[in-house]
């Protein structure tokens, strides 16, 4: 093997600049530089790579596969660089050669192949991974558009295409290699005992492979995307005819699987492009893991001891008749046996409770294109209820195949994301299934990667932490604990405070050059970012905003709390309350901030095109973190973990891990407010709920009637009229119940930000107590609960 890590940096980005890109310094321009860099960097994980998955073939450690429609990885070239401990000599090598670090890292595209919190997950756990040096591989999709990019006009969310492979990609090697064929429709052949299924479509799936490096390069794991392409690319006939159109349809359709990622993570719609993808994803991902096996152990009977497969939602749900497909139409298992081996090697994680979000597939749908699969299904299904005569739910009823129980059927262990949600799990969507298969539901409270959400967000924080208790706690986030007793020290909470401000200028003069948007590094930085969702209650949050301007202009020589009111966030293309209440808070900041009597006291701005680079700038100059989802409905949230670990206190209501959160930094330290989420489902029951809320309180009822009164769309009055009418009539998700005590809680932040060593002290704490919330926790409760698999680096 070639040591690269004795070549110094600068001499590895000079060789690749040259002799990759076909450059020199002087014609170089910045993509040259940051792939030149990209490349250095790679190289050095490389080694780590070879020697991981060397030591995993020798110890003939268990393995396991972590399937996802989505991995929100973001930015990929400054996760390297600070693993592998390169800032330094990053920074100085490319000032000898005049180029900024910064500028550098800023060329590299976001790879948004997520919607939010599921697809960050997927991408926070493949680093803890890594970090731990857990045998893994994730599989996922190559989407060749990422989630949409966001602009406003005039207020209004316009989505764009977004197409992060346009610049330059270092990171992923292809394997022409590695491809598989991915049938479709076509029929079932049954010969007594024997079936088999004759596709009529064929695509194939090519593997495109992204190395994942851990903490210090310990171990790196493999990231394999599948991209679709063509059999037979050409149609040659239709060429020589001159219908160059059919000539080259093969190959644009097979491409369209892996065109886009589907940008609504709302609404379950049913549709076949979505099934097809979601079969190609799987169908590969268990060649491959099957052809692995086949190669190093063969006897398929001990699948479940070599090889766990998680399971990201339902989405990858038809690995379980596929895997029983395989085993007993391919290899000649038994049915039953079959169907045990695939529940030995399955799992599968829940992260919704929605009903509108759980996958369902009307059943003429799904028999067309995957017609031996519905077969399996019914059988299984059927296999289940005659083991439970007293079965109710079944995951083949109303002409639809249901994805949720059909997952929970085929996995031996299905877990919630949070210690609220798992126990939702047991009484809602689960309750039977749960009551027969008591073990089965586990929690595995979520976790982030303290690598990039402190270590790399944070610089000036890691610096003060690691000065404080030295660097373990960077792969051992629960030391952070010894950060407490620093919080006595008034010199040391000084120092904590003064990075947060810091980090406050930072963002403040990085709004204003990108967005011309101008911001007080003195006034509280108040943040809510997250997808645009009613449950997620945006407009909780802006019916306070505007609540509080009309009392601040009622009284505008008191004392008031300065504030600035951070969004950011998308809204599905089709949903359109959603993108209404996107366009209240832009109208109402061109309203509010224009205003000279409160421009002091209270501003608002709505960054566009949020994602993981964006949140990297905001979680760590952020005061105060928004987690006010209505109970019962957020099933864990990561972000509050990010803000807590950044020390930004919480205004939450008891929901997701909210709850673990507040149980951890302390109820001192935690502005809760809000109905638990049993208060929330007797709430509802009650009659005229919201208008009772809105009589009961002015404050909310003057909010509400200015909106109405078209005072922030002076053009169009009755523009809110849906919002306003939703809120008085319906509010299913209780907005105006919770409202007086989300006043309360924000007036309560307002007094306790103005003791500036308080509120240092609070925030410490914060940071000292979220040690827990670390992905490397998370994945390791998966390695000894649920997958049954070691690391091996500790061996
Ligand atoms: C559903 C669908 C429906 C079909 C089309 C595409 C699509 C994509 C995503 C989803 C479900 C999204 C569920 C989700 O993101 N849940 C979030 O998971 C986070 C990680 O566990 C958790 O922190 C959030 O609370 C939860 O909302």
């Amino acid at each position: 093997m070639i040591h690269t890590k004795t070549t110094p940096l600068r001499d590895s980005i000079l060789r690749h600049l040259t002799y990759s890109f076909g450059k020199d310094p002087e014609h170089a321009i910045l993509e040259d530089w940051r792939m030149a860099l990209s490349f250095a960097v790679r190289d050095r994980i490389v080694d780590a790579w070879f020697k991981a998955t060397q030591k995993t073939y020798e110890t003939g450690a268990k393995r396991v596969y972590y399937l996802s429609m989505e991995f929100l990885i973001g930015r990929l070239l400054e996760d390297g660089i600070v693993n592998l401990e390169l800032v330094d000599e990053a920074k100085s090598a490319l000032a000898e050669y005049g180029k900024d670090y910064h500028e550098v890292l800023n060329d590299e595209p976001d790879a948004a192949l997520g919607n939010g919190g599921l697809g960050r997950l997927a991408a926070c756990f493949l680093e803890s991974l890594s970090t731990i040096g857990c045998p893994a591989h994730g599989y996922g999709i190559r989407y060749e558009h990422g989630l949409f990019r966001q602009s406003f006009v005039d207020g209004r969310q316009v989505e764009m295409p977004e197409h992060w492979l346009e610049q330059r990609h270092a990171w992923e090697f292809e394997r022409p290699e590695v491809r598989y064929r991915i049938g479709f429709g076509g029929h079932v052949d049954t010969r007594g005992e024997t079936v088999r299924w004759y596709p009529s479509e064929e695509v194939e799936a090519e593997a495109y492979d992204t190395p994942v490096v851990g903490w210090k390069g310990r171990w790196a794991n493999t990231l394999r995307l599948w991209s679709g392409r063509a059999i037979h690319p050409f149609d040659l006939d239709a060429f020589n005819h001159g219908d160059y159109t059919r000539a080259a349809a093969p190959e644009a359709l097979a491409r369209t699987i892996s065109r886009v990622l589907y940008p609504d993570d709302t609404t379950e719609q049913g549709k076949e492009l979505r099934l097809k993808q979601e079969y190609f994803l799987t169908g590969a991902a268990l060649r491959d893991i099957l052809r692995r096996f086949n190669n190093q152990f063969g006897d398929l009977r001990r699948l479940p001891e070599k090889v766990s497969i998680q399971l990201n939602d339902t989405h990858p749900a038809i690995a379980g008749p596929e895997l029983v497909r395989i085993l007993h139409d391919e290899r000649g298992l038994s049915f039953q046996e079959s169907v045990e081996i695939a529940r030995g090697t399955l799992s599968y994680t829940n992260h919704t409770l929605l009903p509108e979000a759980l996958e369902t597939w009307g059943e003429g749908l799904f028999g067309k294109l995957l017609p031996r699969h519905l077969q399996i299904v019914d059988q299984i299904d059927h296999e289940h209820a005659k083991n439970f005569p007293k079965r109710t739910q079944s995951m083949r009823s109303d002409n639809l195949v249901k994805m949720g129980p059909l997952s929970f059927v085929m996995a031996h262990h299905v877990n919630g994301v949070s210690a609220l949600h798992t126990e939702l799990m047991k009484t809602t969507v689960f309750e039977e299934l749960h009551n027969l298969h008591p073990e089965r539901i586990v929690n595995q409270t979520n976790g982030v990667t303290p690598r990039r959400w402190l270590l790399a967000c944070n610089p000036r924080l890691a610096g003060l932490i690691t000065s404080s208790i030295g660097e373990d706690w960077v792969d051992d986030l629960g030391q952070l604990s010894k950060l407490e007793p620093f919080v006595e020290d008034a010199g040391w909470l000084d120092k904590y405070s003064t990075i947060k401000r810091s980090n406050k200028v930072e963002l403040s003069n990085w709004m204003s050059s990108a967005h011309g948007i101008h911001a007080d590094p003195d006034m509280l930085f108040d943040v809510q970012i997250k997808r645009l969702h009613e449950y997620k209650r945006q407009h909780l949050n802006i019916l306070e905003t505007i609540a509080h301007w009309l009392e601040i202009r009622d009284n505008p020589n008191a004392d008031w709390t300065p504030r600035l009111k951070l969004f950011a966030g998308k809204a599905a293309p089709g949903y359109f309350f959603a993108k209404d209440i996107i366009r209240l808070i832009n109208d109402a900041a061109a309203v509010i901030n224009s205003d000279p009597m409160t421009s002091k006291f209270l501003k608002i701005a709505f960054l566009p095109n949020y994602n993981v680079t964006l949140a990297e700038r905001l979680v760590p100059a952020a005061d105060l973190s928004e987690q006010i989802s209505t109970a019962g409905k957020e099933a864990s949230g990561t972000g509050n973990m990010k803000f807590a670990l950044n020390g930004a206190p919480t205004v939450g209501t008891l929901d997701g891990a909210n709850v673990e959160i507040r149980e951890h930094v302390g109820a001192e330290n935690f502005f809760l407010f809000g109905m638990t989420a049993e208060q929330v489902m007797e709430r509802r029951t009650t009659e005229a709920h919201a208008r009772k809320a809105i009589e009961a309180d002015p404050r909310l009822k003057r909010a509400l009637d200015e909106i109405r009164a078209g005072r922030f769309s002076p053009s169009e009055p009755g523009r809110y009229e849906g919002i306003v009418s939703n809120l008085e009539g319906a509010d299913y998700f209780l907005v105006c119940s919770d409202f007086t005590d989300y006043w309360r809680a924000q007036r309560e932040v307002d007094a306790s930000f103005k003791d500036t060593l308080g509120w240092a002290r609070m925030a410490a704490l914060n940071t000292a107590r979220s040690g827990w919330f670390s992905s490397d926790r998370t994945i390791r409760g998966y390695m000894n609960d649920i997958w049954k698999a070691e690391s091996l680096l500790e061996k």
